[in-house]
């Protein structure tokens, strides 16, 4: 991230980051660590700070990382504003909002996704359900939709084709005419908590690319793409073109970055790199964007739009972070 040494002074004397911290950022442009005294949070985008802050009171009242994940991205899936995530999503290029999610618990490597789910409110919550109550670890299409209906989730009233068009009447995107994904023209929440006892936890919520075909299944629920945990390491995140993240398996490899030592920032920085020295597009094209955070508590973000942005929160602050750039 690059931050000026005032905004930077600025920060240490709010006191969010350390004396320890002060001294070994105060050289070298990384973000501070959170100080590893309770959770750290963070989120891709500026709306992932409502998320972010709903995950933290979660905790604050005794919830689990789990649930401040789930209830977090709530928030996200809830906001008729997000065109990019939740039912009020741009629709694919056949009128219909199809939805992608998936969750990651560090303990146990557990996972659950859904990917092509229709109707459902809240994806994310079919997701854990996956993970919790199945065998499984991918559900999708109408097969996913069945099973977060069996599981109770709330769901477009009577879940019909009408339904679904009184929904889209009440809450509008737009469905002709949509951008190429671009810095204005996606919104995925991935979201990433390192708990106060280490514990790491994420979880991915979107509808994808606006205008995809039907069918179409991006990077956000698909596990090493959208998303990874490794409860030993860290965590990343992916927001952007699926299509850029998932043939690299992206958050993956910026985990395994992390465990050869790199900073949660480094890690994203190197993995763009990478991506675009294999990606016969030019870099400024890629729109790919990623968020981590690592088990010492250090965070980081990268990505090739401009306005990309990520929001930060511990106990002693939440913010939103500008795009550091590629370095
Ligand atoms: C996708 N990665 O479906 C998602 C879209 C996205 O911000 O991230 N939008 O390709």
């Amino acid at each position: 991230m690059s931050m000026s040494r005032r905004q930077f002074v600025g920060r240490a004397a709010a006191g969010v980051i350390t004396t320890a911290a002060l001294s070994a950022s105060a050289a070298d442009p990384l973000p501070p660590s959170s100080g590893g005294a309770g959770p750290l949070i963070v989120s891709t985008w500026p709306f992932g700070k409502a998320s972010n802050d709903a995950a933290l009171k979660i905790l604050r009242a005794g919830g689990s990382l789990l649930d401040a994940v789930e209830r977090g991205i709530w928030v996200t899936e809830s906001d008729v504003t997000n065109q990019s995530v939740g039912l009020a999503g741009t629709p694919n290029a056949a009128g219909v909002v199809q939805l992608d999610a998936c969750i990651m618990y560090g303990p146990g490597h557990k996972a659950g996704s859904v990917a092509a789910l229709e109707g459902i409110r809240h994806p994310i919550s079919a997701a854990r359900r996956v993970m919790e109550k199945t065998k499984h670890v991918m559900l999708v299409g109408e097969g996913a939709r069945m099973f977060a209906l069996e599981q109770g989730l709330e769901s477009l009233p009577g879940n019909s084709r009408e339904a679904y068009d009184n929904w889209m009447k009440k809450h509008p995107a737009p469905a002709a005419n949509v951008p190429p994904p671009g810095p204005d023209n996606h919104d995925t929440i991935a979201l990433l908590i390192l708990g106060a006892d280490g514990t790491i936890a994420g979880g991915c919520s979107t509808s994808g690319m606006g205008n995809k075909l039907p069918g179409r299944v991006g990077d956000s629920p698909i596990l090493g793409s959208g998303l990874y945990v490794d409860n030993e390491v860290g965590a990343a995140g992916a927001t952007g073109v699926g299509e850029n993240v998932m043939r690299y398996c992206a958050s993956f490899m910026i985990v395994e970055f992390m465990r050869q030592g790199m900073h949660p920032q480094e890690a994203c920085r190197q993995v763009i790199q990478r991506i675009a020295k294999m990606d016969p597009k030019p870099v400024d094209q890629l729109s790919i964007n990623f968020v981590a955070l690592d088990k010492k508590g250090r965070f980081g973000a990268a990505g090739t739009d401009h306005g990309f942005k990520y929001s930060v929160t511990t106990e002693a602050k939440s913010e939103v972070l500008s795009n550091p750039g590629l370095g």
